[in-house]
C-alpha cells in the first residue's frame, strides 16, 4: 500500500512521478561516495516548478526531509539519502529554456547535464567554460549546489562566476528569482550567491541563467614529466609567466599506472614520478615559441625531464585522458578522498608538509596524488586494500584528516576546495569556518528552511 504522505503528494501534483521500487531507492539514494547504505522513503521526479513546490509543501506538512538530487556524482555525500528522506530528483527538468544572443546567456532547467549545457553553448558559437570529467553525468543544479570547479578554473574561475540568475524554491516553498540575469545589480544582498555552494540546504535550484563566453581556438596540450614534487611550483610559475594557461594539472606516476591499467598508451618510454598536463590557447607561432622557451628553461634547470606536445585534437584528448581518467580508474578501491586547497603562494610550504604528514600516516596504503595545482587544489586519494575492513579504513583515514585539517588551518587553507562539505567533511568544517561564521550559517539556513526539511545533516547540523 502506498504511504499516505505520498498519496497526498500525488493528489496535490498528479503529474509528479514517484518511484518506490528497491532498485530505484538504491540508485537515487546514493552518490559516488558509496559509504552509506541508501534508504530513502521514495523518489519524486517533478516535471515543473509547481510540482517542486508541491513536493516542498507536502514535505513541510509532514516534516519529511528532502534530498535534492542531480547527477549524484558528488564525492562528499551531499546527495545521500540514508534515513527515509524523499529524494527530489531534477532528472526530468533537463531542458534548455532560452538563449539570449545579446546578453549571451543560456537559461536551463537544473537537471540539465553539464555536457548538454556546453553543447548548447557551442551550438550558438559560444562556450560555457566550466568543465570536468563528470561532465556527461553531473547536472548544472548539482554544479551550482557545490560551486563546482574543475580543470579550467585557473582561466575561468568556478561555477559561481558563470551564474547570472537563479530560480529557486526555498525550504518554505516560495519561488525566488535571483538577480534575473543582470550584469549590474547593486540592490542589497545578492541571494544568488548564497545559493551557490549551499549544497541543497537553503532551497532547490530549479532554473539557472548562465553566462557564456567566446570560444577559444583549439590550443595545445603538453604533458610534462617532473623529477620531484619540489619543482612543481617552479614549473607552474615559468609556464604561467609565458603563456595564457587554460589548465595546469598534476598527477603522480601511481595515478598514471591506474589509468593505464584501464587502457591507453604510456606517454613516455620510461616512467617518471610526477606529471603535469597543461593546456594553453593559441596555436600561433608566438605561442608555440613561448611554450618551447618555457619548456627549455625548465629542462635546463632540471625541473622537467621529458615532455610531449599534442599535434592534433585527438592527441590532446589522449593526453587529457591520462588526467581525467584517474577518478574512474581508482573507483574500485573505494578511495578515501581529500580535496584540499591553499592559496597558490602557500602551496610549496603546504605540499612539503602534506607529503611528510601523509607519508608517515599511510605507510601501508597506496596514496594517489593529483589535482588542480594551478588553483592551489590537491586531490589526495587513499586506496583501500581489499583485505582491510571498510569502516576500519575510514576510521583510520579520518584520524589522518584531522591532522591534515590542522596543517591546512596553519597554512590558511580549506578542507574542501570543490567537492563540498556534505556528510564527509562535516566534522572538519570548524577548521575553515569560525564558530561565529558557523552560527551565522545556521541562522541563514533557518531563515530559508524554517522546518529543517532540506538536506538535513549535510554541511552542518541544525
Ligand atoms: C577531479 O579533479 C575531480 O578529477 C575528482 O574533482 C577528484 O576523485 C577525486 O578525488
Ligand atoms: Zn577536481
Amino acid at each position: 500500500m502506498i504511504d499516505p504522505r505520498l498519496a497526498e503528494l500525488l493528489d496535490a501534483a498528479p503529474g509528479l512521478r514517484l518511484k518506490t521500487g528497491p532498485a530505484d531507492l538504491e540508485h537515487y539514494g546514493r552518490d559516488w561516495t558509496r559509504r552509506w547504505t541508501p534508504a530513502p522513503l521514495a523518489v519524486a521526479l517533478p516535471g515543473t516548478v509547481e510540482e517542486v513546490q508541491a513536493v516542498g509543501r507536502g514535505a513541510n506538512r509532514h516534516k519529511v526531509a528532502i534530498v535534492p538530487s542531480g547527477g549524484r556524482t558528488g564525492l562528499s555525500g551531499g546527495a545521500v539519502a540514508a534515513h527515509g528522506e524523499l529524494v527530489l530528483s531534477l532528472e526530468r527538468m533537463n531542458r534548455v529554456l532560452d538563449f539570449d544572443p545579446v546578453d549571451r546567456t543560456l537559461t536551463v532547467q537544473a537537471g540539465t547535464p553539464l555536457e548538454a549545457v556546453q553543447e548548447a553553448a557551442r551550438g550558438h558559437g559560444l562556450q560555457y567554460p566550466v568543465d570536468f570529467a563528470a561532465r556527461g553525468s553531473c547536472t548544472i543544479g548539482g554544479n551550482i549546489a557545490t560551486n563546482a570547479g574543475g580543470i579550467r578554473v585557473i582561466r575561468y574561475g568556478n561555477t559561481r562566476e558563470w551564474v547570472a540568475g537563479l530560480k529557486v524554491v526555498t525550504g518554505a516553498g516560495e519561488v525566488l528569482e535571483l538577480n534575473r540575469g543582470l550584469v549590474k545589480n547593486s540592490s542589497g544582498y545578492d541571494l544568488r550567491h548564497l545559493f551557490i555552494g549551499s549544497e541543497g540546504t537553503l532551497g532547490i535550484v530549479v532554473e539557472a541563467t548562465l553566462k557564456l563566453t567566446d570560444p577559444v581556438p583549439q590550443g595545445s596540450v603538453m604533458l610534462l614529466a617532473l623529477p620531484s614534487f619540489e619543482v612543481l611550483m617552479q614549473v607552474f610559475a615559468e609556464f604561467r609567466a609565458r603563456l595564457r594557461l587554460e589548465a595546469f594539472e598534476f598527477f603522480t606516476d601511481v595515478a598514471l599506472r591506474h589509468v593505464l591499467a584501464h587502457g591507453g598508451q604510456a606517454p613516455f618510454a620510461g616512467t617518471y614520478p610526477y606529471y603535469v598536463v597543461t593546456e594553453f590557447a593559441g596555436g600561433d607561432e608566438a605561442t608555440e615559441a613561448a611554450a618551447m622557451a618555457a619548456f627549455e628553461h625548465c629542462m635546463e634547470q632540471g625541473w622537467i625531464v621529458d615532455g610531449v606536445i599534442s599535434q592534433s585534437g585527438a592527441q590532446a584528448a589522449q593526453l587529457w585522458r591520462l588526467r581525467e581518467g584517474i577518478t574512474e580508474s581508482i573507483a574500485r578501491y573505494t578511495p578515501y578522498k581529500n580535496d584540499v586547497s591553499v592559496r597558490i603562494s602557500a602551496m610549496p610550504a603546504f605540499l612539503a608538509r602534506a607529503q611528510a604528514l601523509l607519508g608517515q600516516a599511510y605507510p601501508q596504503y597506496e596514496v594517489v596524488w593529483f589535482g588542480h595545482i594551478g588553483d592551489g587544489n590537491l586531490h589526495i586519494n587513499v586506496l583501500k586494500p581489499a583485505d582491510v575492513d571498510g569502516a576500519e579504513f575510514v576510521a583510520h583515514c579520518e584520524q589522518v584528516t584531522r591532522l591534515l585539517a590542522q596543517a591546512l588551518q596553519e597554512h590558511g587553507g580549506s578542507i574542501s576546495a570543490e567537492h563540498g562539505i556534505g556528510l564527509v567533511k562535516k566534522p572538519y568544517l570548524g577548521s575553515i569556518r569560525s564558530p561565529e561564521e558557523i552560527a551565522l550559517m545556521r541562522g541563514i539556513r533557518r531563515v530559508f528552511d524554517p522546518n529543517g526539511i532540506l538536506n538535513p545533516g549535510k554541511l552542518l547540523d541544525a
